[in-house]
């Protein structure tokens, strides 16, 4: 229950705020898994925008680090990490 709450803030977070970042490893994995409808451990820009998961798909060339048309897990860490 406690992960279900902590995605929900998440969730709730990635709406009210634009610029901020600052995930946790967790809620960066919890939220790709999420994204990741075909399980391939990225998201690709189709299922940023089926998600509306905006600041993936605002971002997208900047995330996906080596350029293979989807962001994963590690990219957004670096990213994360690089704010
Ligand atoms: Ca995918
Ligand atoms: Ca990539």
């Amino acid at each position: 229950m406690k992960i279900v709450v902590n995605v929900f803030i998440v969730l709730a977070l990635s709406v009210l705020t634009v610029s901020a970042w600052a995930y946790s490893a967790d809620a960066i994995a919890n939220r790709v898994k999420q994204l990741d409808t075909n399980k391939d451990g990225g998201v690709s820009m189709a299922e940023a925008i089926a998600g509306d998961a905006v600041r993936i798909k605002d971002n997208f060339a900047k995330l996906d680090a080596n350029n293979d048309g989807k962001v994963t897990v590690i990219e957004i860490e670096v990213v994360n990490k690089a704010k």
